[in-house]
C-alpha cells in the first residue's frame, strides 16, 4: 500500500516538475504573499471513523482517508503530498496562512494517518484538512465534511 502511493507521488512529481522546480528556487512574489500549493483536483479527504452521528467513549481513535495524493512528513516538499490536521469543535481556519497549531487544530507532520483523542463527554465535532509541507492549505483547500459524534461518560 505504501509503496504504491509512493509510486504515485513520484509520478506526479515528475509531470509537475516545473512548478515545483520554480518553488525550489524560492521565487516569492515581491509581497510575500503566500502562494498555495495546487493540489489533484480529484483529490478527498474523509474521516473514515468515527461515522458522522456515532456515539464513542473517550480517547476516540480517528482514521483519516485521502485518495488522489499521498501523505508526507512536514517540511517534506513531494508534489500531491501533505499532512493531516484535525479541527476539533471549530470551523474552517483562514485557506490563505498556515494552519493554527492548538488543542482545536493538531498537525500530523510525522505523516500519521490516525490518532486517538481524550474529548470530555458530550458532542462534538471533527473534521480534516490537508496541507503543504508549510501548513498552508491546498489551492483549492481540501478538507474532510465535518462529522458530529457524541462522547458519552465513562
Ligand atoms: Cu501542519
Amino acid at each position: 500500500m505504501r509503496r504504491v502511493r509512493l509510486a504515485f507521488a513520484l509520478a506526479i512529481a515528475i509531470a509537475v516538475a516545473p512548478a515545483f522546480a520554480a518553488d525550489e528556487h524560492g521565487a516569492a512574489p515581491a509581497s510575500g504573499a503566500i502562494q498555495p500549493t495546487a493540489r489533484p483536483a480529484d483529490a478527498k479527504l474523509y474521516i473514515i471513523s468515527p461515522k458522522n452521528g456515532e456515539t464513542v467513549t473517550s480517547p476516540v481513535k480517528v482514521r483519516f482517508g485521502l485518495s488522489g495524493m499521498g501523505v508526507a512528513p512536514a517540511g517534506v516538499a513531494i508534489p500531491s503530498t501533505g499532512h493531516h490536521h484535525l479541527i476539533i469543535d471549530a470551523p474552517l481556519p483562514p485557506m490563505d496562512q498556515p494552519l493554527p497549531k492548538d488543542d482545536h487544530h493538531l498537525h500530523f507532520g510525522g505523516g500519521q494517518t490516525e490518532t486517538s483523542v481524550e474529548l470530555p463527554p458530550g458532542d462534538h465535532t471533527l473534521q480534516l484538512i490537508l496541507a503543504d509541507k508549510d501548513h498552508v492549505p491546498f489551492d483549492p483547500p481540501l478538507y474532510s465534511d465535518q462529522i458530529k459524534i457524541h462522547v458519552k461518560k465513562k
